[in-house]
């Protein structure tokens, strides 16, 4: 069994934080928030549920939310993790319902690990090694008590760094990574997950690699053990009452940053390239006119990857398909904006050439080119 110990720290100091976060793949750090911060992000979720609805958007499309990317004691773990040359992508999400429902009752529990992307595949397994940490974080912030009840995040510790040991061959849909490696066949799948143990105040940190699941539930008559997500659907199935309950609704927020380097450029393109609608919707929302947002991010050092804008295209060529507006396409083709020529969606000069001509031409060529991208992306999901 992993003692959640080995990966929390009761006093913040950004040293100890990365050296945990770079041994462990993840780092709980008690009562990092106060309360006066704890209200206030409790009363941006409701400002942000108000605006936004269920469309889970990033952190930095809610104005009464995004102070916490900025939060200086969050950019100097974030800058201590991953050097100076910080960028935001905006691929975090907000969880909120003012009562139990959806995402309580229906967390995405398989285990999985997020990055993605190679230089020859951008849909492809990224490149991992056993030293050195994929170069990019998620941070976390639960609003329950999941000490002891159901519903905090699953982890495998140390998972982050495993390579050979990682295989994604034995999919199913309780795990997309085999838990026990490989290398350790014998072993239970216990051995190797734990369900961390958060407060209200605390914030959570983990490697975009490492293995990890959302929604687990703990055992009353043994509530320290973490089960596999597939033993506890079992058991979910045969009978219920043995699991604690949920202390209420999962509200939460995360948010990533990365380092300014090739993998997360690739990791970047890979979510962009692949997400579902109903997730790429809330990338674009609030940002792609708004400047102040820009200047957030980038007052405090670190770039913007405005993706989302990408995002926007994508889905509305997707209408496209299906009878939408060419025009909407024209004027988002020509805002777009690649961020690096690696598995680019489409040519801008090949589309600026056309376009000069007939723009319709320029249209057709760019949705030619961003489908094939997508649908690639598709395929290999
Ligand atoms: O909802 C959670 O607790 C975990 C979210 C998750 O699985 C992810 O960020 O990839």
């Amino acid at each position: 069994m992993i003692a959640s110990e080995s990966y929390t720290v009761e006093t913040f100091n950004p040293d100890t934080v990365a050296e945990v976060c770079r041994r462990n793949g993840v780092c709980l750090i008690k009562g990092f928030f106060d309360a006066n911060e704890m209200q206030r992000i409790q009363d941006g979720l409701v400002e942000t549920d108000q605006r936004f609805g269920s469309m889970r958007p990033d952190p930095l499309s809610c104005p009464s939310l995004n102070w916490l990317l900025v939060h200086p004691r969050i950019c100097d773990v974030a800058k201590m993790l991953l050097g100076d040359d910080l960028v935001y992508y905006t691929n975090g999400s907000i969880n909120y319902e003012a009562e139990i429902g959806p995402l309580t009752n229906t967390p995405y529990t398989a285990l999985h690990s997020d990055a993605a992307g190679n230089p020859q595949n951008v849909h492809g397994n990224a490149e991992r090694n056993t030293e050195e940490p994929f170069p990019a974080y998620r941070f976390a912030i639960y609003m329950q008590d999941y000490t002891n009840s159901s519903g905090g995040v699953r982890v495998a510790p140390g998972s982050h760094l495993w390579t050979t040991d990682y295989d994604t061959s034995a999919q199913d849909e309780f795990s997309s990574i085999r838990i026990p490696p490989p290398s350790n066949p014998d072993a239970k799948p216990e051995e190797f997950i734990d369900i961390v143990p958060t407060r209200p105040g605390d914030l959570v940190i983990w490697n975009i690699a490492l293995i990890h699941g959302a929604g687990a539930k703990r055992l009353k008559n043994n509530p320290k053990h973490c089960l596999h997500p597939r033993e506890e659907a079992a058991l979910t199935r045969d009978d219920p009452t043995q699991f604690l309950p949920a202390p209420g609704p999962r509200n939460a927020v995360f948010f990533d940053y990365g380092a300014v380097c090739e993998q997360v450029d690739l990791y970047i393109k890979f979510y962009t390239q692949t997400t579902k609608e109903k997730r790429l919707i809330p990338f674009g929302l609030g940002r792609s006119d708004d400047p102040a947002t820009e200047s957030l991010i980038t007052g405090s050092g670190a770039q913007l990857r405005e993706d989302g804008l990408i995002v926007s295209l994508s889905v509305q060529i997707e209408k496209l398909k299906n009878g939408g507006d060419a025009e909407t396409i024209r004027s988002l083709v020509k805002r777009h904006r690649e961020y690096s020529t690696h598995h680019a969606l489409f040519d801008r000069t090949v589309f600026e050439a056309l376009d000069l001509s007939s723009w319709k031409q320029a249209v057709g060529y760019a949705q030619q080119h961003i489908i094939r991208q997508i649908t690639a992306g598709a395929r290999a999901q």
